[in-house]
């Protein structure tokens, strides 16, 4: 039910609001928002941006501009394999590679406008200690059972398997590449004995059995109650949160694992780094890593609470007399992150029996980049740090760029080109293009002084209804976490102020009526206020800069959108600046061949064979030939059959170069053949000889011989 806004014109303060009707927690007393916490094992990039980190900034900056009471929590997750395999990697301490990234993601966070209430990190004292507390009281309530099972073992390393330890197929996907606790690539969450063929991501070594004990979370336990409350939002018949407001791709992916049915999970590991088992008999035991993070977002809180005079509990914890909760818990992650944001933290929670449950985990899906997936491992990124090393002039672009393709209900892409045509068709060609046109002639007209207005015509009624309704639509897109819908919506009060200028030519009409040009500047004026607020949460320094302009001192708020008394008559604006500037060809260009290089420096070299003799080196006779036959094996992809010229001998010679060349192609080939090498049957095909390929980093083959004019068969080569 929208209740129609009030609206008496130009000068009416009356709120825009529209009031949805109000369910559990409609308007609650606080905000409790959390971005996932980013491992401090590597920089981040822009999939980690639109994932979790923009949409939750710009839902927090909207909250705040409705002058609502948020804690926004991030921070560094420094425990688990992802770390610990870093530090291996590096031959670094876990320490040292978490204070490395923990710094450099925390700064450019902090440069990206990325504006939490606290940035802390799990490894400091203050986390182990609420992470061992919340385990206790769990462990208190019979939450985990104690199990002795058989685990993989790396016998080389002397080290159990589990998580990122070890890898295998997924059995739900085939994704050859699971790890022992999630499939990254479908979502599904794992253990290490549902792996096929499973190797130890240490040596690579396949595993042994090896008997431990760990405390189990006993997940089937929390089936039915969990189904409840994601498909109707209800526990025990109460009420909690409104189901519909839930991404589709979220409940469905629960309730497909619930529905599969949940197993008992590890919640405690053999590892030496993480936070230690606060129990009899655990030494050498840590909490497992999704059991110790999410408690992260907690320990945050404190920490935030304690420096700020704040209660913590009040933004964890239901009312103790009441039992209600007065706080909205919402966790912003990607996708990967859905089961232990909305299956094993809420079981947590839940069986605590103190804290609220999460009112919406609305988790995005994964940007790609340039038609392939983003990867850390592959260097194939744009990494932040580097952004705002290279381009610290177009922050608000970056953010302009990835919330318009935010991956909200599905995979998108990042491309240079793209992000190119929406700074410059859009941010300079419309947004920038209409404020600097309405700032320029206000000081051309009337020296910056904001004209009085008149009469408004009807035409002019429509436009400002057009805002309002426009600014209403941007708010339930805010609400409902659709975030590039609110984008939109504010790009489209930028296009209609542009339409109105160019249908009310004011550079025309201020030689024949002067009076009416002062209607139209005056409104066109509030439009561009009414900018300043719609596009604060998305480009917070943009914003600023044109209500500075705007000679507007008074910070705006949301409930001004849609207003059109925002500048007061008589007021002095600023002098013009641009606020965009045009994206040419060459930063495309540059950046393109940046990611083109990091592909070839990524592909690690084979490493050099075993030394040979000049002996050995002697025993080969490789000859000039020329092909004269070639055609395509039968039911093989990769291999051609040749008759191949070597000097007044035709060799057969099977090789593996389909794939690369068609038999077409290589007819009459000039190529360099190992003509001693002991003749093999392949196919069914005795090959007596090898031709000599030289392969790039795609796998691409090409012949290797000497320039053309030097070539004749048989002659050797040396
Ligand atoms: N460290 C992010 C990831 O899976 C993970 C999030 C923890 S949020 C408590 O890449
Ligand atoms: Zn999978």
């Amino acid at each position: 039910m929208i209740i129609p806004f009030i609206s008496k014109g130009l000068n009416s303060k009356k709120r825009v609001v529209s009031l949805r009707k109000l369910l559990p927690l409609e308007n609650p007393k606080k905000y409790t928002v959390t971005a996932a916490l980013p491992y401090a094992n590597g920089p981040l990039h822009l999939g980690h941006l639109a994932g979790a980190y923009l949409p939750s900034d710009i839902y927090v900056r909207y909250l705040k501009m409705n002058k609502r009471d948020v804690v926004f929590v991030c921070g560094s997750d420094e425990h688990g394999a992802a770390i610990t395999l870093r530090a291996k990697k590096e031959g670094e301490t876990p320490q040292e590679i978490v204070d490395q990234y923990h710094t450099i993601n925390k700064k450019a966070f902090e440069d990206f406008g990325i504006d939490f209430s606290i940035y802390h990190r799990t490894s400091a004292p203050e986390h182990h200690e609420m992470a061992q507390k919340f385990f206790l009281e769990l462990n208190d309530k019979d939450t985990f059972t104690k199990q002795t099972t058989e685990q993989y073992y790396d016998e080389e390393n002397n080290q159990f398997l589990a998580d990122r330890y070890i890898s295998g197929e997924c059995p739900k996907c085939s994704n050859p590449n699971a790890y022992g606790d999630q499939c990254e690539k479908c979502g599904s969450d794992l253990s290490p004995m549902d792996l096929i063929n499973p190797k130890s991501t240490i040596s690579g070594n396949k595993p042994v059995l090896k008997e431990t004990s760990h405390w189990f979370l006993p997940m089937e336990r929390h089936e039915e109650w969990l189904t409840s409350w994601i498909q109707e939002g209800k526990i025990h018949g109460k009420q909690l949160h409104n189901p519909k407001e839930w991404k589709n791709q979220v409940t469905g992916q629960v309730m497909s694992w619930i529905n599969a049915g949940l197993k008992p999970r590890a919640m405690t590991r053999d590892l030496d780094w993480g936070v230690k088992v606060p129990l009899e008999g655990a030494d050498g035991k840590v909490l497992y890593v999704w059991l110790d993070a999410p408690i992260g977002y907690i320990s945050a809180t404190k920490k935030w609470a304690e420096d700020n005079g704040k209660n913590w509990e009040d933004y964890w914890k239901v009312n103790s007399e009441t039992g209600e909760a007065e706080t909205k818990l919402i966790h912003f992650i990607g996708k990967d992150n859905i089961v232990f944001h909305s299956i094993i933290f809420p079981i947590l929670l839940k069986q605590h029996g103190e804290y609220v449950l999460p009112d919406n985990v609305p988790a995005n899906e994964f940007l790609n980049l340039e038609g392939d997936k983003l990867s850390t491992s592959r260097n194939w990124a744009v990494w932040l740090h580097e952004y705002l090393e290279e381009y610290p002039d177009k922050i608000d672009e970056l953010r302009y760029v990835l919330t318009s393709i935010m991956p909200e209900s599905k995979d998108s892409e990042f491309t240079w080109k793209d992000y190119q045509d929406r700074i410059n068709n859009e941010l300079v060609a419309i947004f920038g293009n209409f404020v600097n046109r309405v700032v320029v002639l206000t000081n051309k007209y009337y020296e910056g002084v904001v004209p009085e207005a008149s009469e408004v015509s009807d035409s002019d009624k429509l436009i400002i209804e057009e805002v309002k309704q426009t600014a209403i639509k941007i708010g339930e897109s805010m609400e409902a976490y659709r975030f590039r819908e609110a984008l939109s919506g504010a790009m489209n009060i930028a296009r209609i102020g542009n339409k109105y200028l160019q249908d009310s030519e004011p550079w025309k009409l201020i030689k024949t009526d002067p009076e009416r040009v002062k209607t139209i500047m005056k409104i066109a004026l509030q439009i561009s206020a009414n900018l300043a607020v719609a596009f604060a949460p998305f480009m917070p320094k943009k914003a600023k800069q044109l209500e500075q302009m705007l000679g507007l001192t008074d910070s705006l708020d949301w409930n001004d959108l849609g207003s059109f008394s925002l500048i007061q008559e008589n007021t002095k604006i600023n002098q013009a600046e641009l606020l965009f500037n045009k994206i040419e060809d060459e930063l495309v260009v540059t950046q393109l061949a940046k990611l083109e290089a990091s592909k070839l420096d990524n592909v690690p070299a084979e490493p050099i064979k075993e030394e040979i003799t000049f002996d050995d080196f002697t025993k080969l006779d490789v000859r000039i030939g020329k092909i004269v036959e070639a055609e395509k094996v039968k039911k093989t992809k990769k291999l051609l059959h040749l008759k191949v010229d070597v000097g007044g001998e035709i060799r057969t010679i099977v090789s593996g170069i389909a794939e690369s060349y068609t038999p077409e192609q290589v007819i009459g080939k000039q190529v360099s053949v190992l003509v001693n090498l002991a003749p093999r049957a392949i196919k069914g095909i005795e090959s007596q000889g090898m031709i000599l390929m030289a392969e790039n980093k795609e796998g691409k083959l090409s012949f290797v011989n000497p320039s053309e004019d030097y070539i004749e068969s048989g002659n050797s080569v040396s």
